[in-house]
């Protein structure tokens, strides 16, 4: 390996003992940029990559709130400010209990990529709350939101840093914390908050943009590899955002989705999920009090498989819509001996570096998440542009306007692989196409 990057990781590892998933996706990222860091002597005497891999800002905060017992619960609050080289911050909240500074450092370094790859102007952030929203009635969450938001507002706005929704967070939380940082700041800047509801500033197609975006970007590579969608079956996890966008769009597409998952098995519906009223009764679940996909197979009499995850299932296309390395070395055997040619990520780094190596190696096309689901954070910048002109666009303009997105992150994923003689290997595409217009911004700005 180039002794440049083999000496940052080393460092990098020193450094940050403890945080686990973020030097999994600096060793992810800088692996895979190995050719053009060859290239760019200029970039080691810049201290390129140990700028890269160090955060701008990361704030860290107590949030007090007061449950319906009257019990006073604290909770941490987080905003890592990763890079702000071609853009103000924008990434995601996450509140879900397991949420720590390894967890959003590594969500914030990967944002960054994915921002750059979108070819609009956004950096990277990731924030969030080990705040656990199971279980917990309206009032609690709005109480919980106002005071996340009576600390984080004097460190984002409009052009400062804009956060979005993650998993845990959707419009109901966005309308919170907006109408806090309102009520706070005194002012009417929609645009510091994005996957708002529309009658404040929302964008059109915001909620299905990273669905959507999913399947826009396989229609490339399924057109790359001449095979259609229309009679494919496809493997989900999760129920939430992406999944039911993701599920919507295949549908449409003439595809059929077999399952969903939850932190605590899976559903097998070998019919389909495929009424609109399966697919908008995943909206249900995730905005319930207890957020159990058990629920989806008592309601349409299918099975609920309890304490496994859907990888063991046999379809064409895998899909995880969850979390971060649900997908393990094991759980990649399976979608190989199933004989699964195709593994596109709508989660963030759903699986270990050594799961996705050993698919890649067993001729799985794999789609790594900052290409393939940054329809949500592209359409996030749309939401910003219409709120920057006070003016919206409609569904057809955004959605013409996330096509493109999609289509242009596909191509230059692979213009990159041709430039620096890769192979066909998506993963490092997008790693070298989002570094490239980031590393040349950071050089142009001098030592910051
Ligand atoms: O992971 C992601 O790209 C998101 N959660 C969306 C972030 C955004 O700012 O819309």
């Amino acid at each position: 390996m180039n002794s440049y990057i083999e000496r940052v990781l080393e460092e990098t590892r020193r450094k940050n003992p403890n945080e686990p998933e973020f030097l999994q996706s600096v060793e992810e990222v800088l692996t895979s940029i190995e050719p053009v860091i060859e290239q760019h002597p200029e970039y080691e005497k810049a201290a390129l990559l140990e700028r890269l891999v160090e955060p701008e800002r990361v704030i860290e905060f107590r949030v007090p709130w007061i449950d319906d017992e009257g019990k006073v619960q604290v909770n941490r609050g987080y905003r890592v400010q990763f890079n702000s080289a071609i853009g103000p911050y924008k990434g995601g909240l996450r509140f879900a209990a397991n949420v720590n500074l390894s967890i959003l450092k590594c969500l914030g370094f990967e944002q960054t990529f994915k921002n750059s790859l979108t070819t609009l102007p956004i950096g990277g952030a990731k924030g969030g709350s080990d705040f656990d929203p199971h279980g917990k009635s309206d009032n609690e969450i709005m109480r919980f939101c106002q005071s996340f938001m009576s600390e984080l507002y004097r460190h984002i706005g409009p052009d400062i840093d804009v956060p979005a929704g993650d998993i845990g967070v959707s419009s109901k939380e966005i309308g919170y914390l907006f109408g806090q940082y309102k009520r706070i700041t005194g002012t009417f800047e929609n645009g510091v908050l994005t996957g708002k509801s529309l009658s404040y500033g929302g964008s059109l197609i915001r909620p299905e943009a990273t669905g959507y975006g999913i399947m826009y970007y396989i229609k490339q590579v399924l057109k790359h590899e001449g095979v259609k969608i229309k009679g494919k079956t496809f493997v989900l996890s999760g129920y939430g955002n992406v999944a039911w966008g993701c599920a919507k769009k295949i549908n449409e597409l003439g595809g059929k989705v077999l399952t969903i998952s939850g932190h605590n098995g899976y559903v097998y519906d070998p019919e389909g999920i495929n009424t609109d009223e399966k697919i908008d009764y995943l909206l249900e679940l995730r905005s319930s009090k207890h957020r159990d996909v058990r629920m989806y197979a008592e309601k349409f009499g299918c099975e609920f498989r309890e304490g496994k995850k859907p990888w063991e299932v046999k379809a064409d296309i895998y899909i995880p819509c969850a979390a971060q390395n649900e997908i393990d070395l094991e759980e990649a055997k399976k979608i190989v001996a199933n004989g699964g040619r195709f593994y596109f990520e709508g989660a963030n780094m759903p699986a270990t570096n050594e799961a996705l190596k050993y698919m890649q190696e067993n001729g799985v096309v794999a789609g790594p998440a900052k290409a393939v689901n940054a329809g949500g954070v592209a359409v996030s910048a749309l939401e910003m542009s219409q709120n920057s002109m006070r003016y919206s666009w409609s569904e057809k303009e955004v959605d013409d306007r996330l096509y493109d997105i999609m289509r242009s992150v596909y191509k230059n994923s692979l213009a990159a692989t041709e430039k620096y003689n890769t192979g066909y290997d998506l993963i490092k595409g997008a790693n070298i196409a989002g570094f490239e217009k980031v590393a040349d911004a950071m050089m142009a700005q001098g030592i910051v």
